[in-house]
């Protein structure tokens, strides 16, 4: 079975720690700060890989984590950057974020990537901290987070025509006989429960891919019957072949049926409704085809609308057919040269979160909140187990006009404040470092 849905949720590598070390030589009592820098964390990426078809492999596995930085070391050794994780999905799959709703990515080609989770930044080494003033910084920035992201993949097939109808009018018939595609084949309805691709071949050596889709119903754009999640594999064809049973055998009337199901398409997506619709009037080899052919005929004669009286069983018919449908494809498709591979690079990125703002709020006596992407972030980079880290906190909480604020709302000495997930004690007091 095609899997052509899933979820997914990626998590690029934290930074590696800035590194708190000095100079250390024979003679030389106190050496200048050298303390390299951590390494960048890995990005996940996605990445387009023509030979898949399916979001298969995301049923088993749904979680991907890149590499994290390597920590910084003495003597300025930089920590090594972290592995990406390259993520392999088909030709076809739109990446929304699962968060927003919001396509974040459309992978048709190879060549074309997602950034999906940037690694996070590596934190500065304390040499990096040395000032006039401040010689001998016993403090190093941490590694920042990795970005995380849930994702929903969704794979659309990349047909150029599809093959839509009611249950058992003969799509797959069809696809078997004008393409290399083996599809079951049966009497009974919903026999075909994932779109089978067939690739046509024309006479000059331009091919196309042909898709069967499983048969549609009524309903089908709310739900119902099987077709409603294949009906977005229609949104990427360029036309359809409507085919009708024009013999009638279940019992349906073929008109009723071609408007039942142009209505279905409309409701799932209004513009499905302007793709290039060709009729094709199957199982002409039946006796009971006789009464509806004339009638079917007369109809799409005034719609004008091409319909091909065939039979799939028989291949009466299906050649006319498939040449008509080859001449209208080749009209519509774009005037570049007819191939997918070799096609622009493009890297996407996801779109930016906006920065949450700066917000001091006491929560009850004694316990304030503070909010903020800004300064969140300064908490997640400070080694809170290192005092002269906390110092330098209280530094940048100063300058960035936080305690003043939280004076404001009413903070004393010895107060808690919540910074992002982090307790911390009000002091006005900065310790010496
Ligand atoms: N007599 C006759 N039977 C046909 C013709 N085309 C298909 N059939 C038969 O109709 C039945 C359904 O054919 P399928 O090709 O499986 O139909 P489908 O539209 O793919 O059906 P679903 O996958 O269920 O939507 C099978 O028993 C076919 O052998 C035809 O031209 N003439
Ligand atoms: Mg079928």
């Amino acid at each position: 079975m095609l899997v052509d849905e899933a979820e997914i949720e990626v998590h690029g590598g934290r930074g590696g720690n800035g590194c708190v070390s000095f100079r250390r030589e024979a003679y030389v009592p106190r050496g200048g700060p050298d303390g390299g820098d951590g390494g960048k964390g890995g990005d996940v990426i996605l990445a387009v890989a023509p030979h898949l078809t399916t979001l298969l492999d995301f049923q088993y596995k749904s979680h991907y984590k890149a590499r994290n930085g390597e920590h910084g070391q003495g003597s300025h050794k930089s920590g090594k950057s972290g592995k990406d994780l390259v993520i392999k999905v088909p030709p076809g799959t739109v990446v929304y974020d699962a968060e927003t709703g919001q396509q974040v990515a459309d992978l048709t080609r190879p060549g074309q990537k997602l950034t999906a989770a940037r690694g996070g930044d590596g934190g500065r080494g304390n040499a990096r901290f040395a000032t006039s003033t401040r010689r001998t910084p016993r403090f190093a920035e941490m590694g920042q987070n990795g970005e995380r992201h849930r994702l929903r993949l969704e794979l659309r097939l990349l047909a150029d025509v599809g093959i839509i109808g009611f249950p058992n009018v003969g799509k797959s018939t069809l696809i078997s006989v004008v393409s290399a595609a083996k599809p079951r084949i049966a009497s009974y309805p919903f026999t075909t429960l994932a779109p089978n691709l067939g690739v046509v071949k024309v006479d000059d050596g331009v091919s196309y891919v042909l898709a069967d889709m499983p048969g549609l119903i009524e309903g089908a754009a709310e739900g119902a019957g099987l077709g409603h999640q294949f009906l977005r594999h229609v949104q990427r064809t360029r036309l359809v072949i409507h085919m009708l049973d024009v013999a009638g055998i279940e019992g349906r009337d073929p008109l009723e049926d071609f408007k039942a199901l142009n209505a279905e398409l409309a409701q799932f997506d209004a513009r499905l409704t302007s793709l290039p619709q060709i009729v094709a009037l199957n199982k002409i080899d039946l006796p009971q085809a006789a009464d509806n052919l004339e009638r079917c005929q007369a109809f799409f004669e005034r719609e004008r609308l091409a319909c091909f009286p065939i039979s799939a069983a028989t291949t009466q018919g299906v050649q006319e057919l498939m040449r008509y449908v080859t001449a209208r494809l080749l009209e519509l498709l774009p005037k570049e040269p007819y191939a997918r591979a070799g096609a622009a690079e493009k890297v996407f990125t996801m779109p930016e979160r906006p920065a949450r703002p700066l917000t001091v709020q006491k929560a009850a006596e004694g316990v304030f909140i503070v909010r903020g992407s800004e300064v969140e972030e300064m908490v997640t980079r400070t080694n809170l187990d290192s005092e002269a880290g906390v110092a330098w906190l209280h530094e940048r909480l100063e300058k960035a006009g936080i305690l003043q604020r939280l004076e404001d709302v009413g903070a004393n000495e010895g107060d808690t404040v919540i910074i992002g997930d982090t307790e911390l004690e009000y002091s006005t007091q900065g310790k010496p470092q």
